[in-house]
């Protein structure tokens, strides 16, 4: 079979789902919607911003004047921690059935800089970054109604973004939300029947492989994965088996914030534009149970495909089917790597 020109489906070992790939389709005309180019810079500091030190927030509280990393718990919550008294009960029918969920959501801005996104920040300012994801992860997982901890980037209009100040949420929830619990039946299950770890073995196998292969450094490697569904959809994880960001040393937050910096300025100069896109680290849940099985990894959704303007809808087939590519994963990879790894913005 050639992956480079006929059609076929891909299965990706992580979720246990398919994806069918139309390499020959790549060339088809486009006459459908423009997204509106975001290259007008933003100012350092704006007053109307309710993620800018100082300024007063959308529920009534005010912003201290934060010097780093800055985190609140979110104004619009969409967990809530559990009331006091009686837990309520749920309902449980074949055909209704529903559980009440506690939980926690926080927002973690960056740094101080409103017009700074993690590729355009100093090194140091990305390992604070990272240090406090590790921090709150650790904080939130040892609450006792918390069985998982999602952090999260959403960056961009295009991806749905409120608040153009560079941030992340992390929601932190009483059960194993969907994407986890797939990865986390496909991970016990591979290791039952190969007695390793799926992902050590599939970052060994795409180093061999070469060809999706995006950029590396000695503890981490961030691959256009085989099964990926986004057109420049990134896989990126440890060398080391470990399964949180809490059990990151030194060395490996500062190879993090390397490689993440390098693979986002790619991003960002692949179409000279602030790269919109869902991120985040899929870590072990937080339930007490043994996961020493679950490798930490970060996936990267961007909606882009050819241009600045131009991004990739999930409709249709997609939707009612199965999701569907015509760019190849390999292509993908090949285009990232053949982008400056030197932001297009930084003048020198
Ligand atoms: P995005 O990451 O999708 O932009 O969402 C920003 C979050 O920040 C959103 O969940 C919260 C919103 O509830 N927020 C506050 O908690 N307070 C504010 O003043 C503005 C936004
Ligand atoms: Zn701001």
């Amino acid at each position: 079979m050639d992956l480079y020109a006929q059609p076929h489906r891909r299965y990706n070992p992580l979720t246990g789902e398919w994806v069918l790939v139309s390499p020959h389709r790549a060339l088809r005309p486009w006459q459908g919607q423009v997204e509106p180019d975001q290259s007008a810079g933003p100012p350092a500091y704006d007053p109307g911003c309710y993620l800018c030190p100082g300024n007063g927030r959308a529920g009534g509280l005010r912003n201290p004047d934060y010097t780093s990393t800055y985190v609140f718990d979110n104004d619009f919550a969409a967990l809530l921690p559990p009331a006091a008294g009686p837990v309520p009960v749920g309902l449980n029918t074949p055909l209704f059935r529903a559980e009440p969920e506690a939980g926690l959501c926080r927002v973690v801005c960056f740094s101080p800089r409103h017009d700074l996104t993690l590729p355009q920040l100093p090194l140091a300012a990305v390992r604070a970054v990272i240090h406090t994801w590790a921090e709150q992860s650790d904080e939130l997982g040892r609450l006792p109604f918390v069985n998982y901890v999602q952090v999260f980037e959403n960056k961009g209009a295009a991806m749905g973004c409120s608040n153009p100040h560079p941030h992340s949420q992390i929601w932190a929830g009483e059960h194993l939300p969907n994407e986890p619990a797939k990865e986390l039946a496909a991970q016990r299950a591979y290791r039952s029947t190969h007695g390793r770890c799926l992902l050590c073995d599939y970052l060994e196998a795409e180093e061999r492989e070469a060809v999706r292969v995006v950029a590396a450094n000695a503890h981490f490697v961030a691959v256009v994965p085989f099964g990926a569904v986004w057109p420049f959809e990134i896989l990126l994880a440890g060398r080391r088996h470990l399964g949180s960001l809490a059990e990151l040393r030194g060395e490996e937050v500062d190879a993090l914030a390397g490689l993440l910096q390098q693979v986002l300025t790619r991003y960002d100069n692949l179409f000279s534009t602030s790269f919109p896109y869902s991120m985040g680290f899929h870590q072990a849940p937080t339930d007490g149970g043994d996961h020493s099985g679950w490798h930490l990894h970060l996936h990267a959704y961007p909606p882009l495909l050819r241009s600045a303007t131009v991004k990739k809808f999930m409709v249709g087939y997609e939707l009612l089917a199965m999701p569907q590519r015509d760019l190849s994963a390999e292509t993908a990879a090949q285009r990232l790597r053949e982008t400056s790894d030197r932001h297009y913005l930084s003048g020198s």
